[in-house]
């Protein structure tokens, strides 16, 4: 009996220890957040688990907290973690305790943003792409089949991070409630109290739940809820004062935030390389600090958009983004603290003490020098090893239909009648998603792109195979177009025929590499030699002891992906640029055994069929470095 009134009053002291001890909140009367009772003001650095190989994110993670950040904004990717509906990957490069733990050890504290949708130039705004298999389902509102979605997901995902919460020992702060919700055209309070509802259930009343929006009347409007504390994003081009005037009238009282400092800026293919100036970066972090201002800089790590993981812009046109995130970010692509960075630190020294001893220094970087691949084959000629077999239909299917929801699916009819004159290949509906790679018999014809380039010439003979390779270059992932299915959305009309009976292969190409292909085949002599059209190449960089950072360059190449020892780098189009080498992580090279390379180019490989290993990165054609 006396044990058990022990054990409670032990149990009950030390719980309400706990709680006065560890608190986050805000405090309305001071204008600013608490920590511990303590008054608490933010300076921290956006970074991307889904977007670092995890050998890397301690190392980031040191170098933000060196900088004297005191805390890391953080996306969760829903569709990075459940590709497939139903199974739900948090392991290795998915394992998201592991970097909050990392963070902790480094003495960062978390702000939290699970979305569900996340924009983040993230395929489909980090939306899963199954979704879309819910005709007409509208994504980001009170629509039944995507609250369900999201409720599913949450019940998994949320209470795995309950225990990370500060106030449960963790190092959670703050959770952000969907993103810039009010530039949705939805506007749909119902949905965003239903966030709200589902968050606090599984994470309880204390937390700081918040929202973030663009710093206009109708986004801050349609963006907040009571109950969640309104913070705006804004970049150097913005005057500070006005902005944090609008937060104010909408949070009268309380700690002025700018969730999304614009330290740098995202590239599309075919944009100039975006570059924003640290001098400015500088003067506007100075200023918000002094104004005791809580700043979040997006970026300060941006990563890279490995895979299939871009998404795209749509204003007037589509426009996907391209493979590096570098962001003209404080740290590079590669992790390197740059002389922004140090700007930074600088003005951060004005204002608290950052950690003593010096900077981590950048990785090394290796120039391994040329590689030259040879041919495996046409991509018509290996379906037996990257398909498991035709799906047929009178009309094309989309990759939604086809349950395929990235990279690229080949679609074959044959040809109805004789073209012995050049004939229109069109899209009337504009629906090619997004580009399509189009051969006669395996001879290259040309290419159509969605919003670009809507008709094209075929000849050839009647029963002629035709096929159009199909990319889905990365989901819109920002304003009303993010329904965005991919593949054949209508019908192609060659001359006055509608095309149709169909068959339409999946290609599992990653499964494929994964698996060894197609270094493991033995290639007969007549595969060797450049081409034009959708085909693989393969090659090895033969060890060099070393396993450094470095960055391929595909001169002469045109587009396609790449892959190294299995894992997708991602797109590289450096005709289009602007981005000129694809960064290449140094822990995924072998330093005793063979790379193996395996190059997907789509239009046309050089004569040389070189490609380079450089010791830098070129980001920006028009600097024309190399
Ligand atoms: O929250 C968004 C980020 O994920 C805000 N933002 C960034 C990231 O996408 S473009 C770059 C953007 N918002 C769209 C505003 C368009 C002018």
């Amino acid at each position: 009996m006396y044990a058990a009134w022990f054990l409670f009053f032990v149990a009950s002291s030390s719980a309400n220890w706990v709680s006065s001890k560890r608190s986050f909140a805000i405090d309305y009367k001071n204008n600013c957040f608490r920590k511990d009772g303590q008054p608490f003001q933010y300076i921290s650095g956006s970074i991307h688990y889904s977007r670092i190989p995890r050998f890397y994110w301690k190392d980031r993670l040191l170098k933000m907290y060196m900088t004297g950040l005191n805390a890391i904004q953080v996306y969760v990717p829903w569709n990075f973690h459940e590709t497939v509906e139903g199974v739900r990957d948090f392991a290795g490069d998915r394992d998201l305790e592991h970097f909050l733990d990392l963070a902790n050890q480094t003495g960062l504290s978390v702000i939290l943003r699970p979305g569900p949708y996340i924009c983040a130039e993230w395929e489909m705004g980090g939306l899963p792409a199954w979704l879309l298999q819910r005709s007409n389902i509208v994504l980001r509102s009170s629509d039944t089949d995507f609250l369900q979605a999201v409720t599913n997901w949450f019940a998994v995902f949320l209470p795995k991070m309950k225990p990370w919460l500060y106030v449960n020992g963790g190092n959670i702060i703050s959770i952000q409630v969907e993103n810039e919700y009010g530039s949705y055209f939805a506007c749909d309070y119902n949905y965003m109290r239903h966030l709200q509802t589902v968050l606090r259930f599984y994470l309880g009343k204390d937390v700081v739940l918040f929202t973030t929006d663009g710093n206009t009347d109708k986004e801050m409007t349609c963006g907040t809820l009571g109950g969640l504390y309104a913070t705006v994003d804004f970049g150097t081009g913005d005057n500070i004062t006005e902005a944090f005037d609008r937060q104010r009238q909408f949070e009268p009282l309380g700690p002025l935030v700018n969730s999304e400092y614009y330290a740098g800026w995202l590239d599309h293919w075919g944009d100039e390389h975006a570059v924003v100036d640290a001098q400015k970066v500088s003067k506007g972090l100075a200023e918000m600090l002094s104004m005791g201002a809580n700043v979040n800089m997006y970026m300060f790590e941006g990563g890279t958009n490995f895979g299939y993981w871009n998404g795209a812009d749509h204003d007037t046109k589509f426009s996907p983004v391209v493979t590096s995130y570098d962001y003209d970010a404080p740290l590079s692509e590669a992790g390197d603290p740059t002389e922004k960075l140090l700007a930074i630190r600088d003005v951060i020294k004005m204002f608290k003490a950052v950690p003593l001893g010096p900077m981590p220094p950048a990785t090394p970087k290796f120039a391994y020098g040329y590689v030259t691949l040879k041919k495996v084959g046409n991509i018509s000629s290996l379906l037996d090893r990257l398909s498991a077999g035709p799906v047929q239909s009178k009309y094309p299917l989309t990759f939604e239909d086809l349950k395929q929801f990235y990279g690229y699916i080949l679609y074959q009819t044959t040809l109805p009648r004789d073209l012995a004159e050049p004939t229109l290949l069109i899209s009337p509906t504009n629906g090619v998603r997004d580009r399509a790679y189009v051969s006669v018999n395996g001879v290259f014809q040309g290419l159509l792109e969605r919003d670009t380039v809507l008709v094209m010439n075929v000849t050839g003979r009647q029963g002629d195979i035709l096929d159009v390779l199909v990319e889905n270059m990365g989901r819109v992932n920002f304003g009303r177009h993010i329904n965005d299915y991919k593949g054949l959305l209508g019908n192609l009309i060659l001359g006055q025929d509608v095309l149709s009976d169909w068959k339409m292969y999946p290609l599992d190409i990653d499964g494929a590499i994964a698996g060894g292909w197609p270094h493991v085949v033995d290639l007969p002599d007549q595969a060797n030699g450049p081409s034009f059209g959708p085909a693989f190449y393969m090659g090895t960089l033969q060890p060099t002891g070393v396993a450094w950072d470095t960055f391929l360059k595909m001169t002469d190449w045109t587009k396609g992906q790449v892959w190294i020892n299995g894992v997708n780098l991602g797109r590289y189009w450096p005709t289009r640029g602007p981005q000129q080498t694809l960064y290449v992580p140094g822990p995924l090279l072998s330093t005793a055994l063979p790379n193996n390379i395996t190059v997907l180019e789509l239009e046309g490989a050089p004569a040389h069929l070189r490609v380079l290993f450089m010791d830098r990165p070129l980001l920006n054609a028009a600097a024309n470095e190399s």
